[in-house]
């Protein structure tokens, strides 16, 4: 399958840039860890997964407008129930002796190729992992940019070589029942994800095994969790060990606990409201003070011409 989607951000960034601006940019860019030299300097070996490290950056997926959250927020300000409910219990209960290398994964469904295959090997057979940064927007109104390293799932479905009856691929959480520092019960585990599988294809959904260069660190889903930036964060399921091929819809974890308000697109609209907030405004995690600054926010979390395609003749509103 061709993967060669339009972007918005494709123009090189000399073309759309004053030379002296471009210049500065680079500079910054290369100081927050994005040059070459910095990734060589990257720590390896921290936490799972440590395949792939130093990654590449793909420029392709490096908007110039964006300005990446800083490694801080995005490792401190988390949500992970397994953790802890709150946005700062996971970044400690998670690294209590809690275990994310060795991990191993499986692969089944409707699929010709099924198997079991460990993070760091899966990751080597992917052909190493690349930097892209991504809006990530949850549905509670935040959001953040996130330079994940990781590789397409696209190449992870292509191994799989799904059978044509297969529609729909789900991601499922390990079960934290047990686990050191578990926090309890909160939602019905494993957490489960889904997505339609042309979704799935889509170049720009991701399994992230990195952030800025370095390994997933344990909050943040390691050592393989789910990325796809139209959608809200609630569909990036972590710390996979089953990913299923399907033929019918699932019913993912959050619609299970609340269909009216948690549905299977979850992509990211803010002309549909939450039934208790807005959705048309968002809050930048890190900008502006501790609550962040407020912004709108973009449909299809600003990826709409990359993915409306998609979704043409459905009905938005209902399949929200
Ligand atoms: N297993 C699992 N995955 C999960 C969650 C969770 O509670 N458990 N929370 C989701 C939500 S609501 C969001 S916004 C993102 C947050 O990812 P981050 O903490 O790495 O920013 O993870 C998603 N993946
Ligand atoms: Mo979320």
């Amino acid at each position: 399958m061709h993967l060669r989607f339009p972007k918005a951000w494709e123009l090189p960034e000399s073309a759309a840039t004053p030379e002296s601006a471009y210049r500065n940019r680079r500079a910054i860019l290369k100081t927050l860890g994005f040059g070459a030299a910095a990734l060589a300097l990257a720590p390896r070996g921290v936490r799972a997964t440590t395949a792939g490290f130093p990654t590449r950056v793909n420029p392709d997926y490096r908007d110039p407008a964006l300005t990446p959250t800083s490694y801080e927020h995005i490792t401190s300000y988390i949500n992970f129930y397994e953790f802890g409910t709150d946005k700062a219990s996971p970044k400690i209960n998670a690294n209590k002796g809690w275990k994310t290398e060795p991990w191993t994964v499986e692969i089944a469904g409707l699929i010709n190729n099924p198997l079991k295959i460990d993070a760091n090997d899966l990751v080597a057979k992917m052909g190493g992992a690349e930097q892209r940064v991504y809006r990530l927007r949850c549905v509670e109104a935040w959001s953040m940019v996130v330079p994940w390293d990781g590789f397409p799932l696209a190449k992870l479905i292509k191994l799989a070589d799904p059978k044509p009856e297969a529609k729909f691929v789900t991601f499922s959480t390990f079960n934290p029942v047990g686990a050191p520092g578990y926090a309890g019960p909160a939602l019905d585990w494993p957490y489960l994800e889904g997505l339609r599988l042309d979704e799935a294809m889509h170049d720009l959904s991701f399994i992230a095994t990195g952030i800025y260069g370095k390994p997933i660190p344990n909050q943040n889903g390691a050592p393989l969790r789910l990325v796809v930036p139209w959608k809200y964060g609630f569909k990036y399921g972590k710390s996979i060990v089953k990913i299923d091929f399907v033929a019918k819809q699932p019913v993912n974890t959050w619609q299970a606990m609340q269909a009216r308000e948690y549905g299977f697109y979850a992509n990211v609209n803010p002309n549909v409201d939450h039934p208790r907030w807005t959705q048309a405004s968002e809050r930048v995690i890190g900008a502006g003070g501790p609550f962040g600054t407020r912004q709108k926010t973009l449909m299809f979390n600003g990826y709409e011409a990359q993915v409306a395609a998609l979704y043409k003749g459905m009905d938005l509103r209902k399949n929200y």
